[in-house]
This record gives C-alpha cells, sequence and structure tokens, in this order.
C-alpha cells in the first residue's frame, strides 16, 4: 500500500509539524511491527520528554470525558497534548470508536491537541504498538500524552505498564471497584478519580478508596496517592484533576520513580524481545514444530508429561548457553 511507505517526503512533512504525516506514520507503526526498529531509529535525535499519563477504569465511568477536558486543560496551558484511545472492543462494531470520537469532539480544531484511536488486534487483546505509537507522538513535540484504556484485565494491565503516571477512575454506586482489586489495577494508580459526583455514593467511595489505600500493604512505604471526587459532564473538580495530575508528575519525577519505571519498562521490552526471537528461532529447527504439535496431543491426555518435555528440551537448549557470549 502505497501510504504505507516511509518516504523521504513523509519524513520531511512529519518533522514540518505536518498532522497527516503524523497521522500516516501513526498507522505505519500500528499496521506494520517490521518497520518499528526502523522509525524509532530515525525518531532518535528527536527524542522529546513527553509524560505517558494512562487513564484507565470500567467502560463507562467518564474516562473519554475526563481525558478530554485534561487535554483541553493542557492546551490552554501551552502544552501539546497527544491523546491515544485504546479501544478494546471489535473496530467492526465501531460503537466505543465512535462514542469516543464524539465525546472528544470539542478538541477538534484545537492545534495543540492530536488525538488517535487505536484498534484492537484480532486475537482480542490490545494494540503492542501503543508505546511506539507514543513515542510517534513524542517525537512529533508532544509535551503530555494520554493513553486512554479500559481497565479490565490483564492485557490492559500491560497498556498501562507503558505509562508513567497512571489514573484509575472510578464512579459510585456500582462496585466496579472489586473488579479494579481482582485485576490488581487497584495496585498500579498513582492518582483516583471518583467521576460522576453529581451522583449519589461518591463521598462513600471516596471513603472506601481511602480505607483500602490505607490497608493495603502495597502503598505502606509510598506517598499514598490522592483520592480527588469530579464530575467531567458538570465540569466540576476537573481543574484539581488536572493540577494534581501535574503535582503527582513531578513529585513521581523529582522522586525518581518516573526513571525507575522507564528503566523497567526497557529491561521488560528486552526481556520479551529476547524471548520472542529464541522461540521463533528454535521452532524453525528442522522437525521442531512437529515435535511441539505432537507433544501438545500427548500433553493433552498425560498432563504431567508436558513438565518433563519443557525441562528435557530447556536442558538440551541450556548446553549451547554454557559457552561464553561472544561480544
Ligand atoms: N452524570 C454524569 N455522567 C457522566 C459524567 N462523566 C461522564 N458521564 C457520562 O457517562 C457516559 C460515559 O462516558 P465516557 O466518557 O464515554 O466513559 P468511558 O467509557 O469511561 O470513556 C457518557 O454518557 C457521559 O456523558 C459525570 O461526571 N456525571
Ligand atoms: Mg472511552
Amino acid at each position: 500500500m502505497k501510504s504505507m511507505d516511509l518516504t523521504d517526503n513523509l519524513w520531511d512533512t512529519f518533522f514540518n509539524g505536518d498532522r497527516l504525516a503524523c497521522a500516516r506514520m501513526i498507522s505505519i507503526v500500528e499496521n506494520n511491527p517490521r518497520m518499528v526498529p526502523n522509525v524509532l531509529n530515525r525518531l532518535k535525535p528527536y527524542k522529546n520528554t513527553s509524560v505517558r499519563v494512562g487513564i484507565t477504569g470500567p467502560p463507562g465511568v467518564g474516562k473519554s470525558t475526563i481525558t478530554s477536558s485534561l487535554a483541553k486543560y493542557a492546551s490552554s496551558e501551552g502544552l501539546n497534548v497527544g491523546v491515544i484511545a485504546v479501544d478494546p472492543s471489535s473496530p467492526f462494531t465501531g460503537g466505543a470508536f465512535l462514542g469516543d470520537r464524539v465525546r472528544m469532539q470539542n478538541l477538534v480544531g484545537d492545534d495543540r491537541v492530536f488525538i488517535r484511536s487505536l484498534a484492537s488486534r484480532s486475537g482480542g487483546g490490545l494494540s503492542p504498538a501503543t508505546p511506539y505509537v507514543a513515542d510517534v507522538m513524542d517525537a512529533f513535540g508532544m509535551d503530555l500524552i494520554l493513553i486512554e484504556t479500559v481497565g479490565v484485565g490483564q492485557a490492559e494491565l500491560d497498556v498501562l505498564l507503558f505509562t508513567d503516571v497512571i489514573i484509575l477512575a472510578l464512579q459510585p454506586s456500582t462496585g466496579d471497584i472489586i473488579q479494579m482489586l481482582k485485576a490488581g489495577i487497584m495496585e498500579t494508580a498513582d492518582m483516583f478519580v471518583v467521576n460522576k459526583s453529581d451522583l449519589p455514593g461518591a463521598d462513600q467511595l471516596v471513603d472506601y478508596i481511602s480505607f483500602i489505600l490505607e490497608s493495603s500493604s502495597s502503598y505502606r512505604n509510598t506517598v499514598r496517592p490522592p483520592v480527588l471526587k469530579a464530575s467531567a459532564t458538570m465540569n466540576t473538580g476537573v481543574d484539581t484533576v488536572f493540577a494534581e495530575m501535574r503535582r503527582r508528575i513531578s513529585e513521581l519525577d523529582k522522586s525518581g520513580i518516573i526513571k525507575t519505571r522507564r528503566l523497567e519498562r526497557i529491561r521488560r521490552d528486552i526481556e520479551m524481545q529476547i524471548r520472542d526471537i529464541l522461540w521463533n528461532r528454535f521452532l524453525e529447527l528442522p522437525g521442531m514444530c512437529d515435535l511441539v504439535n505432537n507433544q501438545v496431543s500427548f500433553s493433552n491426555e498425560d498432563g504431567a508429561s508436558l513438565f518433563q518435555f519443557s525441562e528435557h528440551i530447556a536442558s538440551r537448549i541450556s548446553v549451547h548457553l554454557d559457552k561464553p557470549v561472544q561480544e
């Protein structure tokens, strides 16, 4: 496809601040994993110092509404803002995508704001390109990148781990918090927003979250995350959420936590890539695919044999790993 080519013209227009070129670059990164290293290399000298903020929570709590308000506040303070909406629903239903577009309507026409929705992969997982899309936005000159994602499970948690700061939004009287506790998302949040505070039950939810934070061992030795109340549609409390977000970013930055998270992220990236490469090379060995397939059927009958098989293969591979690594 022509629009998928990395032409000199595309790079020129991208670095000249052309929004269409930025949209094209994002599509390339989103749809062609093989081209990602190429793109990242070329972006390296333009690396910005943008902060990536994940906005998560159950469906319908008002993440898109909050995200668009935060983007508006940031833009009015002169910041360039990228918004990535990671849409876990099927791209074919169009529902969430259109919904987000409507809610983010108030930002259309704002030159400081660049919005992008990413579709989920056909297998059901979230777009693995999300962090690289953020890298493209960063090099394009964004100061702040807001990533909206539904917090429902492991795949979403993985996306969140690519962000520097996480805001968890909840709404009163739904019991969603139990889901968030189960998914392990509560422990990752740097800030809580009880949205829809125009509805009954907001104060109780604030108390409940505060109680959980006080009794949770994960927070005992660190600064406890703030719990704020807001109503995104009534536009109350969102200014405080914005101010608190900025305060929290600077606090986490000064204490070195953002840097530590970035280093952890790079380590995880390296680990995942080496695993992928080794696993693919392993499957390319003659007869290996068949051997694994046979073992799959066999383990279906005899679960214990799975461990023996893996142990056996690992010990054969480790013979090669005992040799010193050549620089
Ligand atoms: N009553 C009330 N409704 C809200 C508030 N914020 C968002 N909503 C509504 O909740 C619905 C879902 O909002 P949306 O931002 O799409 O939620 P998301 O699925 O978390 O992104 C929409 O109909 C919003 O208008 C709020 O503060 N109060
Ligand atoms: Mg949304």
